[in-house]
């Protein structure tokens, strides 16, 4: 059935970095097929196809290197920009992987002078972030890592990695900043191997920091799928501790390099299982979209899957919706027993004991039972099929 993609509303809350649009197709066997973006451009388009936010890197927006007065004079065209457009600045972050100076990473380079100066780098940055209005200030670590085992020293760079969060934590306290940190997670791409590569690995190591608090994270769809894992089930994972701060929403088919397609593009059907996380979960933050326009495409094209990332998401939500909404998907659930699973195991009041005196029930006629979960599943799948 054809369904209606509804307009993107500001409570929507889509964002994109201005390196997403401004994607200008270099790889690494190919040069540039577009010139570089102007950031005021960026922000025009953007607001044409209706998105709510912007975010970037402190380079996607002033140039490594440039003087005081070029970076005042940048900042305050950037600003009028957004006067103009009425676009918020969700998000920023820090670029630590372009410069040659962060080759074997910046928090936890094994080169002390280069961890000094990533440091300074980002609080340099977390000043306009506050400035602009971002909360959420995304960290992800894409040079922190290796290729070979004896270069880096695993348990030595961990630590190094929780002294930058500590430090880091301090500023934003000490300048009584509304702004809360998001690690994104990735296994692999640029370095062989990255630090804090999946969601998992992220949340225990928050948990280490002096503030942790304040430190959250902005999982990306295709570096989980990357990993080989189930993204719709790590975001359930971090909205359970609370910690999903951010989201990086785009498309990706299998374990292979970092595509970056556009969100909806790739693995639909985990993409679908996202959306409904989101919804299920309440996750309130922006709706974030980290894809690359392919290099194949011309300015024009830019927009179209740009925009195209929300009107999935558009999409997306509304078959989610009808499929929590169809009565035969109730009674599905209510035969696979979802709901069955929020009771706890133990009733108010049992301990062991009460347990090891529960008389047993037919365990072989419990076994013989089928669980319905194909019925289920099924009937999402039509959903997402267009036939229900
Ligand atoms: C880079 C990376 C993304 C990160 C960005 C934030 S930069 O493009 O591929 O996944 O979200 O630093
Ligand atoms: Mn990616
Ligand atoms: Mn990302």
């Amino acid at each position: 059935m054809a369904i209606q993609i509804p307009a993107p509303t500001p409570e929507d809350q889509f964002s994109f970095g201005l390196w997403t649009v401004g994607y200008a197709g270099r790889d690494p066997f190919g040069d540039a097929t577009r010139p570089a973006m102007d950031p005021v451009y960026a922000l025009e388009q953007l607001a044409a196809i209706g998105a709510y936010g912007v975010n970037f890197h402190d380079d996607d927006l002033i140039p490594f290197g440039s003087d005081d007065a070029e970076r005042d004079a940048i900042i305050a065209h950037f600003k009028q920009g957004l006067e103009r457009t009425g676009l918020a600045v969700t998000t920023a972050t820090t670029n630590l992987f372009t410069h040659p100076v962060f080759k074997d990473g910046g928090f936890t380079s094994n080169d002390r002078d280069v961890r000094r100066f990533a440091i300074r780098k980002v609080m340099r940055n977390l000043d306009l972030a506050a400035e602009l209005g971002a909360k959420v200030y995304v960290c992800w670590g894409g040079r922190e890592g290796a290729e070979s085992g004896a270069s880096k020293d695993v348990a030595a760079a961990l630590s190094r990695y929780q002294e930058a969060f500590n430090v880091l934590g301090e500023y934003v306290v000490d300048h009584g900043y509304d702004l809360r940190f998001a690690i994104e997670p990735k296994p692999n791409e640029p370095r062989g191997d990255i630090l804090l590569p999946t969601i998992g690995h992220a949340l225990a190591f928050i948990e280490t920091l002096d503030r942790p608090e304040l430190v959250g994270l902005n999982p990306e769809i295709g570096h989980e799928e990357m990993a080989g894992l189930n993204a719709a089930a790590g975001y359930a994972q971090a909205l359970w501790h609370g910690k999903l701060y951010h989201i990086d929403l785009n498309g990706q088919n299998g374990p292979k390099f970092d595509q970056d397609l556009r969100f909806g593009a790739g693995n639909v059907r985990g993409a679908f299982w996202v959306v409904d996380t989101l919804l299920q979960g309440g996750y309130d933050g922006p709706v974030h979209f980290d894809f690359k326009p392919a290099r194949t495409e011309s300015d024009a094209g830019v927009w179209v899957s740009a925009k195209a990332c929300m009107d999935n998401y558009l999409i997306l939500r509304e078959k989610v919706k009808a499929f929590r909404a169809d009565p035969e998907v109730a009674d599905a659930l209510a035969e696979a027993k979802v709901a069955e699973l929020a009771v706890p195991t133990l009733a108010e009041g049992e301990t062991w004991k009460e347990l090891a005196a529960w008389p047993l029930p037919d365990v072989e006629a419990i076994a013989a039972r089928g669980a319905g979960f194909e019925r289920l599943d099924q009937l999402a799948l039509e959903h997402l099929y267009g036939v229900r």
